[in-house]
C-alpha cells in the first residue's frame, strides 16, 4: 500500500516537472541573433514579429576594434521614427550617454547597450502590439548613414 502511494506520489511529480518544463518552453522568447563587425552593416536587416511576441535580440560583435573606436548598439524605434534624425541626435548625445539620446527615449522600442569587438549584448523585448514597420539602427556616430538599420515588420 505505502510503495503504491510512493509510485502514485513519483508519477504526479514528474507529471509536475513536465508541465514546468512546457511551461518554461511556451514561455522563453525567440532569439534573434545579429552579428556586426568592421563592415557596418547588421547580418539580419529585416526581422518579422506577431504583435506583442516576446523577442531576444542578440547582438554579437565579431570585429575587434574597441568600443570607443567602432561600437556598435542595436536600436529598435517606433514606427514613423525619422531614423535619421534620431541618429543625428544620438552622435550629439555623445559615448558618454552610449549614443541614446535622453530627450528621445519615448521614441526608443528597445536597445542594447554600446559594444566593442568580441563582445555581445542582448535585449528582451515584446514586440510592439500595433501592426507596422519599425526601424532599428546602429546609433554609433554616422553608422546609420553606411547602412547600419534594418526594419523589424509586426504583422
Ligand atoms: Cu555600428
Amino acid at each position: 500500500m505505502k510503495s503504491k502511494l510512493l509510485s502514485l506520489l513519483c508519477i504526479a511529480a514528474g507529471l509536475l516537472a513536465v508541465g514546468a518544463s512546457t511551461a518554461r518552453a511556451a514561455a522563453a522568447p525567440r532569439v534573434v541573433t545579429i552579428t556586426v563587425n568592421e563592415a557596418m552593416k547588421f547580418d539580419v536587416s529585416a526581422i518579422t514579429a506577431a504583435p506583442g511576441e516576446e523577442i531576444k535580440v542578440v547582438l554579437v560583435n565579431s570585429g575587434s576594434m574597441p568600443k570607443l573606436a567602432m561600437g556598435h548598439n542595436w536600436v529598435l524605434l517606433k514606427a514613423g521614427t525619422d531614423a535619421a534624425a534620431f541618429s543625428a541626435a544620438a552622435a550629439a548625445a555623445g559615448a558618454a550617454a552610449e549614443f541614446i539620446p535622453a530627450d528621445q527615449k519615448a521614441a526608443v522600442v528597445a536597445f542594447t547597450k554600446l559594444i566593442g569587438g568580441k563582445e555581445t549584448a542582448e535585449v528582451t523585448f515584446k514586440a510592439p502590439t500595433e501592426k507596422g514597420d519599425y526601424p532599428y539602427v546602429c546609433s554609433f556616430p554616422s553608422h546609420f548613414l553606411l547602412g547600419m538599420k534594418g526594419t523589424l515588420t509586426v504583422k
